[in-house]
């Protein structure tokens, strides 16, 4: 398969993973608040309708009370057209959420696998136009990204690492809202790396998260309001969501599914 043919494969299905009741235990970087599981469940079917709505046949992973942030399923996995690359998360306590992704992914993808000493997160990863990005964090580290860049020659043009800063991944950082246009939080990543790409800077800054689909439609929080106006004055169809919970527990709209 062609970097080009990988870039425009249809998506139409969405892997999603319960909250567990443990989800109250995420990992945070702010212990002064910690996520509502009620609400958040709310919130996560809201999400999933979402999907729905737009055409994305839903596969709901049952929730694993071992693992408070396994509803973040996006870490566990990158999928560049035929190949699946499970990641070896950067959390230790993370590390074991991988398991029934990979034995789903299976049975569509080629598998392959970040190992030792590698780590990387999904939330580190970003496809467009046939470029991959790849955040270099404190989740994911060089090695991780050698593997990554390993596994998926052939179907990406190139591959870019950005080192971040100040944040969790490189989509807390950069979060595409159409297939040539990011919104950048200030000061978190080195903006010529993305030379190519039309920036929107965030506004509220931390606040903003978007999930944007093959259809051209774009979720975004109602945390951001300035900057989803900002994302909408060019044209781009967005529809708001409350994620308040998942927010609290340092998670963004994309990294709750893995969209094929
Ligand atoms: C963590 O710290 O790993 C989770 N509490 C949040 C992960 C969010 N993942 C993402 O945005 N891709």
């Amino acid at each position: 398969m062609s970097p080009e043919t990988a870039t425009f494969t249809t998506m139409s299905r969405a892997l999603l993973r319960e909250i567990p009741d443990t989800f109250e235990r995420a990992i945070v970087r702010d212990a002064t608040r910690r996520p509502d599981v009620a609400l958040a469940r709310r919130q996560h079917a809201r999400y999933r309708e979402f999907l729905e709505a737009a055409g994305y046949e839903v596969e709901m992973l049952p929730g694993d009370e071992a693992h408070p942030d396994c509803v973040f399923i996006e870490d566990t996995a990158v999928i560049v057209g035929p190949r699946a690359v499970i990641t070896r998360p950067g959390a230790e306590s993370r590390r074991d959420e991988v398991g029934p992704v990979a034995e789903t992914l299976g049975r569509t993808h080629d598998i392959d696998a970040i190992v030792a000493p590698g780590t990387l997160d999904g939330g580190d990863v970003m496809l467009l136009d046939g470029t991959l990005y790849a955040g270099r964090s404190l989740r994911s580290n060089d090695a991780g990204l050698t593997q990554l860049r390993d596994a998926t020659e052939g179907l990406v043009k190139r591959m870019v690492v950005v080192p971040v800063r100040d944040v969790l991944h490189l989509k807390s950082a950069v979060q595409p809202v159409a297939s040539d246009t990011v919104v950048v939080t200030p000061g978190t990543v080195d903006e010529s790396l993305l030379a190519g790409l039309r920036i929107v800077h965030e506004v509220e800054r931390g606040q903003f998260t978007a999930l944007s689909l093959e259809t051209g439609q774009v979720l975004v929080s109602e945390s951001a309001p300035k900057t989803a106006d900002a994302v909408a004055s060019l044209g781009i169809d967005i529809t708001t969501i409350d994620v308040s919970e998942i927010l609290a527990a340092d998670g963004g709209l994309t990294c709750m599914s893995i969209l094929i």
